[in-house]
């Protein structure tokens, strides 16, 4: 059995638009009431997809959530019109974000030797605390083998969680047993922790997690007052190496000392202020990259194009591409529709270390498989939606045909 690294990115949901909804996510504040453009953004996230599929990598993907959310709507006494916030909670595309589905543990990491899947209740947004429920029943089709997989339900919402974007996990190799980091953060600052330590300590259970395997750290309270909602906005890690802002940790020495001593081979590549500032990192998404071990064991960083465009960020790169680091290629992917919502390359997908064949195969991408899925988005995603076409009939029964349309070509009605 190939233990691989499949990353598996949300299909960019026919409603994609911007409606302010996320306090603390900068993107999603300053692009409120924009036009957004649906079809372009279920493009990019594709191009990105087959960008993986062209370095020889395995791919995999989730479909949009069914929108409107009328359970949500009706659950709140709301038909229409009453309140413009809740409504467009309701339409939300935001499980494009499947980084936030779920925690991932990996076999070798568990005292069970399965892959443990465990939803994220996402409860500080009330837009994405609607996700987890249909998440689960997807996460339950695409990884239904009982020998090799085990997914839970969420954490109860008295503590808040958002998956993977608060998790690292460190390896010699992908397929060998890691250690699993748990970046949790305080409240205090103008916008909210939502990462609590509880959350990530009963994921850590429910995922059969030894303790010799896990780390808790917090996030530097500075960090999420500038922006940094979640963890992987300022770092990202993979196999043996650590990518990270220097002002990611509330306490950084501390946490990378914690690391070597669990895993002596790990390499902690550190960004200082002084090169990029945390606002930099933040407005660039220099860190919400996808960093990849390539066939050849190389390792890559997908970055948005944002960040290969800014000139500090840019200078900090071309160093690093001339120096001797174990990260030796920078490949920039255009997700700016996505990126606009404060949603980068690595906020697009969950990272699953399994034996693709282990996996429903509906939920796996080939080129062929891709090229079905551009013709359903030309074909039914909306090209433009305004603020005004929220809530409207008319646009309710265009995104629902338009998921519809997609679960019948990849065969998954059962998700409708
Ligand atoms: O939860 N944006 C998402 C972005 C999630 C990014 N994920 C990771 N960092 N892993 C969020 O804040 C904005 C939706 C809106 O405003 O309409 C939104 O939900």
């Amino acid at each position: 059995m190939a233990l691989v690294e499949i990353n598996f990115d949300g299909i960019i949901g026919p409603s994609h638009n911007y409606a302010g909804l996320s306090l603390g996510n900068l993107a999603s504040a300053n692009n409120a009431g924009e036009v957004s453009y649906p079809r372009a953004a279920a493009l990019q996230g594709l191009a990105k997809m087959r960008h993986n599929l062209a370095l020889g990598l395995a791919q995999g993907f989730l479909l949009p959530l069914p929108r409107p959310n009328h359970r949500f709507l009706d659950a709140l006494g709301l038909d229409q019109g009453q309140d413009q916030r809740l409504l467009a909670a309701a339409w939300s595309a935001s499980s494009m974000w499947t980084a936030n589905a779920a925690t991932v543990s990996p076999a070798p990491d568990t005292t069970d030797g399965r892959c443990h899947l465990t939803a994220a209740n996402l409860v500080t947004m009330p837009h994405r605390s609607q996700e987890w429920p249909i998440t689960v029943r997807q996460l339950q089709l695409a990884f239904a083998d009982p020998e090799h997989f085990r997914v839970h339900d969420a954490v109860p919402p008295c503590f808040g969680d958002e998956g993977a974007a608060n998790h690292m996990r460190m390896c010699a190799s992908h397929d060998a047993p890691g250690l699993e980091i748990f970046v949790y953060g305080r409240s205090g600052s103008a916008f909210p922790a939502r990462q609590h330590e509880q959350a990530s300590r009963a994921v850590a259970r429910l995922n059969r997690l030894p303790a010799e395997r896990a780390l808790f750290v917090e996030q530097a309270p500075e960090a999420i007052a500038a922006g940094a909602f979640h963890n992987d906005v300022v770092a990202v890690a993979n196999e043996r190496v650590l990518f990270t802002h220097e002002q990611a940790f509330a306490d950084p020495e501390g946490t990378y000392a914690a690391i070597r001593a669990k895993l002596p081979e790990a390499e902690i590549v550190v960004v200082p202020a002084s090169a990029v500032s945390l606002a930099d990192a933040i407005s660039s998404y220099l860190f919400n990259a996808q960093l990849l071990t390539l066939p050849g064991g190389e390792m890559a960083l997908v970055i948005p194009s944002e960040a290969w465009e800014h000139p500090r960020v840019r200078v900090w790169l071309d160093g690093m591409l001339a120096g001797n680091g174990p990260i030796r290629q920078v490949l920039p992917v255009d997700v700016r529709q996505s990126m606009a919502n404060g949603g980068g390359p690595a906020c697009l997908r969950l990272r699953v270390v399994a034996d693709p064949a282990a996996v429903d195969p509906r939920f796996m991408l080939d080129v062929a498989k891709a090229s079905r899925i551009e013709a359903v988005i030309a074909a039914h995603w909306p090209e433009s939606i305004y603020p005004d076409q929220i809530g409207t009939p008319a646009l309710a029964r265009a995104v629902t045909t338009a998921r519809v349309a997609l679960l019948e070509e990849l065969q998954l009605t059962e998700l409708a």
